[in-house]
């Protein structure tokens, strides 16, 4: 990168390699760091094995030499799945954890299958290259290589980062600069930058990347001809040796956009023919292309509607004619009436999509990935689960999370994102009778649909830092965590993101940790209350207001008057939300008694002197959650503030500066949401704090 070491800093990321866990343990590690060898000759192996050397010569200060893969004696070999090296540190680990249930990739790092040397491996190729980023990970948290033994399991099958990237470099719902792969309605020839990002990506397991903005306009649609495709499938190729697939987002128009057919719809054989022959061309460019994912019917996309067809017939045309080349259809099911009257009390968006598709489960072709936000409405700071995730059986699902900030403070405000995803990713499921986690029924292996997985709206651009606020990057390394393991702690996660980019020394690392652990909380708290979410500012979703959305046409109303907030979307009185989940979650959200205090603003309508398990009534809730919110972001700044001369000049200025910006959202959040409670309820605040 540019301009200063700092700039250098910023754009490493977590992959600056430098030096944190005792010297010792390097040092102390004899000479098995100074030798590597490969196994095997592909693309990806070839990208593993620069990537040890680099990682390496970083952490211990020598440049180790390769050698043949034979050589006797200490080194770090990366043996290639099926070579005799890789099958054995498989086998042998395999033996001592136990056959692995229902695991996609597996990683494997041993000292103990071959004495005094390391094996890195796995059962796929790109599974090697992600033992190296783990083995280099370990080393720097200071773990020693001898003894080393950890296999390590993900059942999602994908871990995908879309972007919503347009032709001419903008990007939608995008706070880090311009695209990094498309400017002036072309692709990029930068592809330096391109490498960089595919390597941050592998890093943390992700394994496909969908390039293009889901909101395809007539002229992203054309991706899909000649006049682009040799410039995709040079990105293809980057991403490709670094195991990661290219996905394109594609309109549900495209045959008529394309060509001269005069409708799409998905059940004519003009039309199936277009696809079959389209997908083609894509392939004779990109031969692994993991396929294509599309928005329709939602939020005025075109879609099968129009002509009378379901989600299955749309999504299954398009997943007919990737079948024969292996590609897969995401298919969003974010699918809402966005054109609705505001004084219609008995529609509720957040069941739309539950009852779009539930009745379709079975109807989806094999290669046809549902894919749902992670809650029912859309990506706001506090929702419940959709319920939609743990109710499919027949179809491959997946959840999507979304890392660039829209709602949650648009990478100015800091939101560690990672407990949030957690939270909901580990939360109840039951499937036949047996509890288990929302991330197992997602990964489709307990009901023999393995094809789903986890997928993020990402962060980047063309920004120095990538992500426009350093601490955001945690963000999308968080994301790649928790798509290969969605069990993992965010305190560990919090702790390995902060210890690779900053280092682990002290007052830093607590510091920083405890800031991004408490990040979430800190947002929601001054922002809208008790899970009833939206009230930000219309069309750019930041900063606050309050009726921005209440009489708007977009389902997203809080029912606010003089008695009471919330909406009641229990099955008794209001609309009937509740029962879209299993029995036991049903009867908690819909009891007013058991459904969690943050979330009781989503389903319930109560009165202002309501009062919470908390022991405080809602009103008091809302002043003092706000007067907290502020002040927290206060003390974030002063925290980050103490830590001058600590970290280098550049990060250390761009986060202050954010953090200050922070500060200013978060007194006007308080301010305006006191103020406007306060006026609409004409309770004050039982301490008497300042109210407008
Ligand atoms: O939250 C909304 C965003 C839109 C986005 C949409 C979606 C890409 O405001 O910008 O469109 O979600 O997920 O499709």
């Amino acid at each position: 990168m540019t301009a200063g070491s700092g700039d250098v800093t910023m754009y490493d990321c977590w992959l600056g390699y430098r030096r944190a866990g005792p010297e010792a343990v390097v040092a102390g590690s004899g000479d098995v760091l100074s030798r590597v060898a490969v196994s095997g000759a592909s693309a990806v192996l070839r990208t593993a094995l620069a990537e040890l050397v680099r990682g390496l010569s970083a952490l211990t200060g020598r440049v180790p030499a390769v050698v043949p893969e034979q050589t006797a004696g200490p080194l770090v070999l990366i043996a290639a799945p099926r070579s005799a090296a890789g099958a054995h540190a498989l086998t042998t680990m395999t033996r001592t954890r136990g056959p692995a249930d229902g695991e996609d990739e597996v990683i494997v790092m041993t000292a103990l299958a071959r004495p005094g040397q390391v094996v890195l491996t796995s059962n796929t190729e790109a599974g090697c290259l992600h033992a190296v980023f783990a083995f280099l990970r370990r080393l720097q948290a200071g773990q020693a290589p001898a003894g080393l033994h950890v296999a390590d399991g993900t059942a999602s099958r994908l871990r995908m980062v879309s972007h919503w990237d347009n032709l001419d470099g903008t990007i939608e719902r995008g706070y880090a600069g311009a695209s990094i792969f498309f400017k002036d309605g072309q692709v990029t020839q930068d592809l330096h930058r391109v490498r960089d990002y595919a390597r941050l990506l592998a890093s943390v397991g992700v394994n496909a990347v969908c390039v293009n903005n889901v909101n395809v306009t007539a002229e992203a649609a054309r991706l899909l001809t000649a006049a682009h495709l040799p410039r995709l499938a040079r990105l293809a190729g980057i991403f490709r040796d670094h195991g990661i697939r290219l996905f394109l987002s594609v309109s549900f128009d495209s045959p008529m956009i394309l060509s001269g057919i005069r409708a799409a719809d998905p059940l004519d054989p003009q039309v199936r023919d277009w696809w079959r022959s389209q997908a083609g061309q894509v392939y004779a460019h990109i031969p692994d292309l993991g396929g294509f994912q599309v928005k329709a019917d939602s939020e005025s996309r075109p879609g099968p509607s129009v002509y009378g067809r379901s989600q299955a017939d749309g999504a299954n045309v398009i997943a007919d004619a990737l079948r024969p080349f292996g590609g897969v259809v995401l298919w969003r099911a974010f699918v809402y009436d966005c054109w609705q009257d505001w004084r219609d009390r008995s529609t509720d968006r957040a069941r739309a999509c539950y009852d779009t598709f539930m009745p379709l489960d079975g109807a989806f072709g094999e290669n046809v990935i549902v894919q749902a936000k992670l809650g029912p409405m859309d990506f706001q700071v506090r929702e419940p689960p959709s319920p939609l995730l743990t109710a499919l059986r027949l179809t491959s699902a997946a959840i999507e999370v979304q890392i660039t900030q829209e709602y949650t403070g648009q990478q100015k405000d800091l939101c560690f994102l990672h407990p949030q995803w957690h939270e909901v990713m580990n939360g109840r499921a039951v499937v036949d009778g047996d509890v288990t986690t929302l991330a197992h029924v997602v990964s489709g292996h307990k009901t023999g649909r393995p094809n789903g997985g986890v997928t993020g709206v990402v962060n980047v651009g063309d920004d120095p830092s990538w992500t426009g606020h350093v601490l955001a990057q945690a963000n999308l390394y968080a994301f790649g965590r928790l798509a290969w393991d969605p069990g993992i702690d965010p305190g560990t996660v919090a702790a390995e993101w902060v210890t690779a980019t900053f280092g682990a020394a002290e007052p830093v690392a607590s510091t920083v940790t405890r800031m991004l652990l408490d990040s979430w909380r800190v947002y929601e708290s001054y922002t809208a209350p008790l899970g009833v979410g939206w009230m930000v500012t219309p069309g750019t979703h930041y900063g606050p207001s309050v009726d921005g959305y209440e009489y708007s046409r977009w389902g997203t109303y809080h029912f606010a008057d003089r008695e009471g907030i919330g909406v009641d979307r229990t099955a008794a009185t209001g609309t009937g939300f509740t029962a879209q989940y299993e029995p036991g979650q049903a009867r908690m959200y819909e009891d007013i008694g058991s459904c969690p205090d943050e979330l009781l603003l989503f389903f319930h309508h109560v009165p202002y002197r309501h009062r919470l398990k908390s022991g405080k009534t809602v009103i008091q809730h809302i002043y003092d959650s706000h007067f907290d919110g502020a002040e927290d972001a206060r003390r974030m700044l002063r925290d980050w503030l103490s830590l001058a001369g600590h970290l280098d000049p550049v990060r250390f200025e761009q986060v202050r500066s954010r953090l200050e910006l922070q500060v200013a959202n978060a007194k006007e959040w308080r301010d305006v949401v006191n103020s406007y409670f306060f006026r609409k309820s004409g309770i004050g605040d039982e301490l008497g704090r300042k109210i407008f």
